[in-house]
Formats: structure tokens, sequence, C-alpha cells
């Protein structure tokens, strides 16, 4: 079955938004085969973002992500990198639609609440950073 790596933010970690976001997921019939809370080291972060190194927006983004700890799983399902990032909707929450996790949950750009692999080859690279007991 197909799996794929998503994390929720710092920002949605402190507004106690991880039951409803987990929750959706469920809802969805999407298997959390891994889950766990950590607060990721700068070196994780610049790591996990690498593709975005040379991005204006890189070093808010590291910042961001490490200023409080985050929960990582993964998650198993038919198709589930493509349903995975239906659910969650587009990068920035203002362009998010209603009925999305960023669309009904969040505002800012950087910390919009969830992270989700874009891709099969993403999922193998990221969820090593996090999962390396699983790999
Ligand atoms: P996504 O795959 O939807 O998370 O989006 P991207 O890979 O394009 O962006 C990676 C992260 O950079 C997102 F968390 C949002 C953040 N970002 C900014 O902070 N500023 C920008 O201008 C663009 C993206």
């Amino acid at each position: 079955m197909e799996r794929t790596f998503i994390f929720i933010k710092p920002g949605a970690v402190k507004r106690g938004l991880v039951g409803e976001i987990i929750s959706r997921i469920e809802r969805k019939n999407l298997k959390i085969t891994a889950l766990k809370m950590v607060k990721l080291t700068k070196r994780e972060a610049e790591e996990l973002y690498s593709v975005h190194m040379e991005k204006p927006f890189f070093n808010e983004l590291v910042k961001c992500v490490t200023s409080g700890p985050i929960v990582a799983a993964i998650v198993e399902g038919r198709n589930v990198v493509e349903v995975i990032r239906k659910l969650i909707g587009s990068t920035d929450p203002v362009k998010a639609e209603p009925g999305t996790i960023r669309g009904d949950l969040g505002l800012d750009l950087t910390d919009n609440v969830i992270h989700a692999s874009d891709s099969e080859k993403s999922f193998r690279r990221e969820s090593k950073i996090i999962f390396p007991e699983l790999a």
C-alpha cells in the first residue's frame, strides 16, 4: 500500500489542532502507521526543506518549523500522496479551498498548518529524517 509523510506544524500544535487534523485524515479512511511529537533541530529542518535552500523564505521557514514541537506521521492508503495533498489544500491558506485543512484552519503562508510529501520520492527522503528507525 502507498505511504506518505506528514507533519503538523508548530503553530497548529500550539493551537491544539492535532486531534482535528489527525481526525480528518482518519475519517478519509487513511491509516496512521507511525506517529511522533518531536522538536526539529535546525539541521533537520534545513534537510527537510533542502529543495528550498536558495529561496528567500528559507530562513523564515526553518525558524518557523523549529519554533516548537511538531507532530509527524506516516500515513498509508490508496493513492495516499495525491489524496493527502488534496485534503490539505493549496500552499497558501488564503488561496486554499474551504473544506481543506489549510483552507479551514490556516491563514499564515509559512506556518500553514501541515506539510505533506509531494511524491513517493519525497516521502522516502523526508520520512527518513524523522523516522530513521523505519527506513
Ligand atoms: P507545499 O508543498 O504545499 O508545502 O509548498 P511548497 O513546497 O511550495 O512550500 C514549502 C513551504 O514554504 C511551505 F510550508 C510554505 C513555505 N513558503 C513560504 O513560507 N513562503 C513562500 O513564499 C512560499 C512558500
